[in-house]
């Protein structure tokens, strides 16, 4: 239900400035939150989402210094533990437009088991992946997807390990729905953006994000060069999960990009709660106010 400003507002389509930010960007210059940031909004803005429909979840990191600049309900968490707090707020509010971001580093390294029940568990949350392949506001250590022998100020001769690679991972894990973009083209994450807001179940997109400070080897210009959208590969059909391991595996020459998973009868983990299907009240209208003095008073 749309909040009191909002009710003023129902008549009008959302525009951008629904979800603009009085704060200042502190992101690098070149930095490809900027384009994910605008992505994001301008994919709200197509699917008419109004703020209070919403609620986008910050990982801490560079992605997560976007938490104040977007409009809507935000929430700003712990390091690599965005994804069960955006879970949460899926379940509490089935209502709500839940949009999670995190970064390689705290993703694929301090939350990835959370990445893991996240995916299975099939909630309502779309999860934008920051892949700039280094944990970048700590100032560019090596990352789980940093590439093996790429020099880094922290490891000047490169990880030694094989980097993870996102998308194969997150295939393997059930998923319902998979996509893949890059923080060069705001026309083409605002589509992947609003195709994964759309799925109902947990759409995990991967933005390969320029991080110029940083990641040297592939700013924007190195993603131009090498991707194509599947959408123009005419017998590609994203309903095959054997296909969508094949065709994303590549990510060093021709860089496939678009939805490249999508299960057409995902059923989200809200609508598998057989003890809720004959409520009609969200969980978060459920809480009550328990006093807690005579809890405390049995450990003093
Ligand atoms: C549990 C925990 N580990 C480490 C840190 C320190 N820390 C804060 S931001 C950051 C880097 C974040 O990197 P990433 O998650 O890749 O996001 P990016 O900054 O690149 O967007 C680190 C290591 C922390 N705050 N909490």
């Amino acid at each position: 239900m749309p909040c009191n400003t909002c009710v003023t507002a129902t008549s009008q389509p959302t525009q951008m400035k629904d979800f603009a930010s009085a704060n200042i960007f502190t992101w690098c210059t070149n930095c490809g939150n900027y384009g994910i940031n605008a992505a994001v909004r301008r994919a709200l803005v197509e699917l008419d989402i109004k703020p209070c429909e919403t609620i986008t979840c910050f990982d801490i990191g560079c992605n997560g210094n976007g938490a104040d600049k977007i409009g809507g309900y935000t929430f700003h968490g712990l390091h690599g533990r965005v994804i069960p707090a955006a879970c949460g707020a899926a379940l509490a509010n089935t209502e709500t437009k839940v949009i999670a971001f995190g970064g390689d580093g705290g993703t694929l390294g301090e939350g990835v088991g959370h990445l893991v029940h996240g995916v299975r568990g099939n909630y309502n949350v779309t999860f934008i992946l920051h892949n700039n392949l280094n944990y970048g506001l700590t100032k560019g250590q090596a990352s789980p997807t940093t590439k093996k022998n790429m020099k880094m100020d922290s490891s000047p001769d490169g990880p030694t390990s094989e980097a993870l690679h996102p998308v194969r991972f997150v295939l393997a894990l059930e998923s319902t729905f998979v996509a893949r973009t890059f923080s060069g083209d705001v026309k083409h994450m605002t589509k992947v953006f609003v195709e994964a807001i759309k799925h109902p179940g947990f759409s995990f997109v991967e933005v390969f994000q320029s991080c110029p400070t940083y990641n040297k080897q592939t700013p924007h210009e190195w993603y131009q060069q090498r991707v194509f959208d599947v959408s123009t590969v005419s017998d590609y059909d994203p309903s095959n999960r054997a296909r969508a391991f094949e065709i994303a595996e590549d990510i060093e020459n021709k860089i496939a990009i678009g939805v490249l998973y999508k299960d057409k009868n995902s059923v989200p983990q809200s609508a598998r709660q057989q003890n809720r299907a004959k409520l009609n009240t969200q969980l978060v209208e459920e809480t009550r106010q328990y006093p807690i003095d005579t809890l405390l008073k049995a450990f003093r």
